[in-house]
């Protein structure tokens, strides 16, 4: 067993030496794969069921119940919605139990909302946790986004230049002509001329019906996903969520907030964003350390969906990463104490 030496109140024993911060993070680590856990359970019940609205609402439900019995005082930055639209994890609403840390917090309850109603492969629950002041606080906005993961010298993407340019700059880098090189875009009319753009170069296309967070963290690991680059217009509360994935696993991002309208510019006026036109890194969207973490709902390339047994234990996989120290766990789960999931 590894000893720890922990600074503060925490008392001294020998070896490794963490901070009281980072004791806490470490702790939240486990903590935070709970309630990913209980909302992918919450919502894997209404797989194709067809009812988007009931399979969202069981995961927030069961992801505010749980986020309210950590130890920590969170403001929901990314949430459902503004307070307003949102009866629950709304934008500003404070979460936990009220002692400890001053931490941000961003949630997507449920992350394809559609593929799980239509119990198509992808969807997961994800959250991402941050000192408080240090997530970016995004309206609920398209968001233009390209990203890559680790191993590329800085400004190996660019997104102002042609998706050409970007292929072409990523293939270079990677030592393989364009024809080895898969970009994951989401499949909509807006993209047409990207996609077209794309192919042009020879790169192959990878579309998916939805789910972008997943899709820029699989280019952290193109060796298994077989995706390099991620590139389009998605959610902004999902290109923070996915930005805090990459801030613990490597690799870039650029993305701008789509404000194409005076009224989308004023709401994000009032979240202190001054500058429409912004790009953001990484580190600009997730300014410090962040935990993260996703279950599986569906079945998908990134995490197996929740599987309730005939012999009642319920099987999760979730993936939980930290930025301290790159930290990535897979926790593939049987649960056999079910009354925590408040299934009814
Ligand atoms: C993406 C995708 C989400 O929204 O961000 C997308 O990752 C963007 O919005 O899963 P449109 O559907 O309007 O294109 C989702 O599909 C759903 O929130």
């Amino acid at each position: 067993m590894t000893a720890l030496r922990v600074k503060g109140e925490f008392g001294t024993m020998s070896s490794v030496t963490i901070e009281p911060q980072h004791m806490l993070e470490r702790i939240l680590s486990l903590e935070i794969v709970r309630v990913t856990e209980r909302a992918a359970v919450s919502a894997a019940r209404l797989r194709g069921r067809g009812n988007e609205k009931a399979a969202d609402q069981a995961a927030v439900d069961a992801m505010r119940r749980e986020l309210n019995k950590l130890p920590i005082r969170g403001t929901v930055v990314i949430g459902e919605g503004e307070r307003d639209e949102a009866p629950m994890l709304f934008i500003g609403e404070e979460v936990g139990s009220m002692v400890g840390f001053k931490v941000d917090i961003a949630v997507d309850p449920l992350e394809g909302t559609t593929l799980c109603a239509k119990n198509m492969p992808g969807s997961i629950a994800t959250l991402a946790l941050a000192e408080g002041g240090t997530l970016l606080n995004a309206p609920d906005v398209y968001m233009d986004k390209i990203a890559v993961g680790p191993g590329y010298t800085r400004g190996v993407i660019d997104l102002d230049a042609p998706a050409e340019h970007n292929i072409a700059s990523v293939a270079k880098a990677k030592g393989v002509p364009p024809e080895n090189i898969t970009a994951l875009i989401l499949d909509r009319p807006r993209h047409a001329d990207l996609i077209a753009a794309v192919r042009r170069t020879g790169a192959a296309v990878r579309l998916i019906t939805d789910g972008d967070v997943a899709g820029v963290i699989h280019t952290a690991d193109p060796d298994n996903t077989g995706i390099d680059i991620y590139i389009g217009i998605g959610g902004a509360p999902e290109g923070v969520l996915a930005a805090a994935a990459l801030r613990c696993i490597g690799g870039q991002m650029q993305c701008r907030l789509v404000l194409d309208t005076e009224e989308k510019r004023e709401r994000a006026r009032r979240m202190g964003i001054e500058d429409p036109r912004k790009t953001y890194a990484i580190e600009d969207m997730v300014k410090g350390d962040c935990l993260f973490a996703a279950t599986g709902v569906t079945n998908g390339d990134l995490l197996k969906g929740v599987r309730f047994r005939k012999d009642n234990v319920i099987e999760t996989e979730t993936v939980v990463m930290r930025s301290v120290t790159g930290t990535v766990r897979w926790i593939r789960a049987e649960h056999r104490q079910l009354d925590k999931f408040h299934l009814g």
